[in-house]
């Protein structure tokens, strides 16, 4: 016979299971949820083929990314918080660029208690770059589009709102 310890011991392995797996109020539904990867990276051989990232270097372009504070524990009134928990936005939220011209994308974390990240994703939802957002910092990439179309974006701690798109516009044909 299982002793009464043993076996509460297992319920609370379980309840904590399901806890740990159990979605936050107001959370995304969980088939459209990205995996969150377990480190950051710029992207790969085969993601650079999309698009090219690098900390420095110069470019043609510039776009300030903002996390604004949409509802937050400090401001919103308690029942949005418990309904939605705290809400967050990336503004803008669509981001045009030009096909192989370096924009810098600066981020800018207004919050000085909360940590974003930003992973930027193919058409197949396959996430090539994914970077914290410290609070309180600016960080700065600079990417360079290498195909046309759209991209999305996400903060994979605060879905499904704090997304975002990028258009990639064809290539600005240059003056010889
Ligand atoms: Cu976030």
């Amino acid at each position: 016979m299982v002793k009464p310890t043993v076996k509460f011991r297992i319920v609370i392995s379980i309840f904590s299971i399901l806890c740990a797996v159990a979605p936050a109020p107001g959370s995304a539904t969980p088939a459209l949820k990205t995996a969150k990867p377990s480190r950051y990276y710029l992207p790969g051989v085969q993601a650079s083929k999309i698009v090219t990232v690098t900390r420095t270097g110069n470019a043609a372009a510039e776009v300030t990314l903002l996390t604004e504070a949409v509802a937050v524990k400090e401001s919103a009134p308690a029942a949005t918080i418990s309904h939605f928990g705290e809400v967050y936005s990336y503004s803008p939220s669509l981001i045009a660029v030009h096909r192989e011209e370096p924009t810098m994308i600066t981020f800018w974390n207004l919050q000085p208690d909360d940590d974003h990240d930003f992973a930027l994703l193919d058409r197949k939802s396959q996430v090539l770059m994914y970077v914290d957002v410290p609070p309180l910092k600016k960080t700065s990439y600079i990417f360079t589009f290498h195909q046309e179309g759209l991209f999305d974006f996400k903060c994979l701690q605060h879905q499904p709102e704090m997304s975002g798109q990028i258009i990639v516009l064809p290539a600005i044909a240059r003056a010889r």
